[in-house]
């Protein structure tokens, strides 16, 4: 018997790390005209994951020269503190991006505060009338991390075009945006899409067909080997944390994708952590640079 084969390796920090540097030298080339790029990261509560997202983003922002402005309110903070700060921020110049970390708590409508939200400064691209935008393929902010999904197919070499892209899941910031953003006319799009959630009958039939498989229904080590086909390209946007005694921590990282068996039967596949969620980073300040420029009505 042939020894089994292993999937090529799509590094989210590799990538990453490519982006981020480019979108330096657009930070650089900004600061030399006095154009300093700002980004207001806002987190409400203290739920542990959200917090380290948000760090690392902060990070990012410190590492490129982009100003990180942190608003950390306390989980009992109420909707109209939140929409008072949106505001404040849509007026401050000194701001470009405004991003919102989700979930908020329970009794904060979340809708109503990413609506609020100036769109020339929705770095999240959250906003209906950037999600109408995108749908339109007239996109002026694409949501972080199906545009860092779609960046780690075309990098890596795995063209969606005309290939058959099996998304799971459909939520507003990776399902439906993604299906959205491959099926569109042009570079990085042209896919056949299929999008599959927990009523699909069949499931295993469809993601069989798969030549791309995107996992994003955020339950842990879902996708196992004999749901795909060999060959595939997987996506794996799921980030969950597992009980495992063997860790300090007592827990570890995986993703929606049963990493151990399906990369023993794809052609490529994206590792969790070390994936899409730094692809997502990678975006934002992509984005942010972005929002620079649409606001000054510069060359894009
Ligand atoms: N508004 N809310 C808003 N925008 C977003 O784009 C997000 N998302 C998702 C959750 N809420 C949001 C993020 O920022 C998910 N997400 C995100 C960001 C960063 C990372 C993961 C998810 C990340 O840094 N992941 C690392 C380390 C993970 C860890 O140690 O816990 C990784 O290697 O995957």
């Amino acid at each position: 018997m042939a020894p089994a084969k292993s999937a090529a390796l799509i590094s989210g920090k590799e990538l990453s790390e490519a982006i981020v540097r480019e979108v330096g030298e657009e930070v650089a080339s900004l600061k030399s005209k006095d154009i300093h790029p700002g980004l207001a990261v806002v987190l409400v509560g203290s739920d542990p994951a959200s917090q380290v997202y948000v760090r690392n983003k902060r990070r990012t922002c410190d590492a490129l020269g982009i100003r990180s402005f942190a608003f950390d309110l306390p989980e009992n903070c109420t909707e109209k503190r939140l929409l008072t700060l949106v505001t404040k921020l849509n007026a401050d110049p000194a701001v470009n991006g405004i991003l919102v970390q989700v979930p908020l708590p329970k009794h904060i409508n979340e809708q109503k505060v990413l609506n609020a939200i100036d769109p020339i400064k929705d770095v999240d691209g959250f906003h209906p009338m950037n999600v109408g935008k995108l749908l339109n393929g007239e996109p002026s902010f694409v949501p972080c991390t199906p545009a860092g999904c779609q960046e780690m197919l075309m990098r890596s070499g795995n063209d969606p075009a005309g290939k058959h892209v099996v998304v799971l899941g459909r939520s507003n910031i990776v399902g439906k945006p993604i299906a959205a953003l491959l099926m569109q006319k042009g570079k990085g799009g042209d896919a056949t899409v299929t999008v599959c959630h927990s009523r699909t009958q069949n499931l295993e039939a469809i993601t069989k067909q798969a030549d791309i498989l995107i996992a994003a229904i955020g339950i842990p080590l879902f996708v196992k080997a004999n749901m795909v086909k060999s060959g595939v390209v997987v996506i794996d946007v799921g980030i969950n944390r597992i009980p495992d005694a063997s860790k300090a921590s007592g827990t570890r990282l995986v993703g929606d994708v049963d990493f151990d068996t399906v990369s023993k039967k794809a052609k490529a596949i994206t590792p969790v952590p070390g994936g899409v969620g730094l692809m997502t980073i990678a975006m934002l300040m992509k984005n942010t640079v972005r929002a620079v420029k649409l606001q000054r009505r510069m060359k894009l």
